[in-house]
């Protein structure tokens, strides 16, 4: 069985930007603070330093009953066991990708407009990223705005996740329009302090009463 896609939360590295923090560190932290699904995603390193890191959060998130996601690298994802592989507009399709892994793993995929949320539930990915929403200097991407992200609401029926530029200052906007899945990614690994940084934007979530199950 696929693991389900938790709500609330989701975590994802950037050592870029934390502060002198390593993924590790951030990966410990947001867990403790009780994100439930993390994603390795690490651009700059070595694939012999991607796959030594990851063996390592693939461990904690294990011990800890925390999904865990591989971004990009699906040779990665398969030797560290991980729950799931999460590729973008420009990687393997689906299909193939889904001839090399497990029956079980989770596909993710980064979803930037309508066409792409409609052909990534055609193709079978089990959820999207929508984004990015706001302007973010973490990727170098154009802003979709809200809009996309109200398509997303209204006509898609599988899990999905906002992101990108999203701040605790207008995390609020985004619950409001309907996602019950965000991913800050500078905004929480670039906190002072990720634990009260992750308590802050949990209980925003559950204030916007739209994340009943938290
Ligand atoms: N995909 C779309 S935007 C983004 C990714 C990985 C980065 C989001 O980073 P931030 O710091 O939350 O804007
Ligand atoms: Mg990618």
């Amino acid at each position: 069985m696929r693991k389900e896609i938790p709500l609330g939360l989701y975590g994802i590295t950037a050592e870029n930007f934390a502060n002198g923090k390593s993924n590790i560190e951030c990966v410990k932290e947001m867990i403790k603070a009780g994100i439930k699904i993390i994603q390795y995603r690490e651009k700059q390193k070595s694939l012999k330093q991607k796959a030594k890191e990851a063996k390592e959060i693939a461990k904690i998130c294990k011990d800890n009953d925390v999904v865990f996601i591989v971004n990009d690298h699906v040779d990665i994802a398969l030797l560290v066991e991980a729950d799931g592989v999460h590729i973008g507009q420009d990687d393997m399709d689906i299909q193939d990708v889904r001839k090399i892994i497990p029956q079980d793993m989770i596909v993710g995929l980064s979803t930037h407009c309508k066409e792409d949320a409609i052909n990534a539930v055609k193709n079978g990915a089990d959820y999207i990223g929508v984004g990015p929403i706001f302007k973010t200097t973490t990727k170098d991407r154009e802003p979709v705005g809200l809009e996309y992200l109200e398509f997303v609401v209204k006509n898609i029926d599988i899990p999905f996740v906002a992101i990108g530029g999203i701040k605790e200052h207008n995390i609020d906007d985004i619950v409001k329009t309907g996602a019950k899945r965000v991913s800050l990614v500078s905004e929480i690994v670039g906190a002072k302090d990720i634990g009260k940084k992750i308590e802050r934007l949990l209980n925003k979530m559950q204030e916007c009463n739209y994340m009943e199950s938290l």
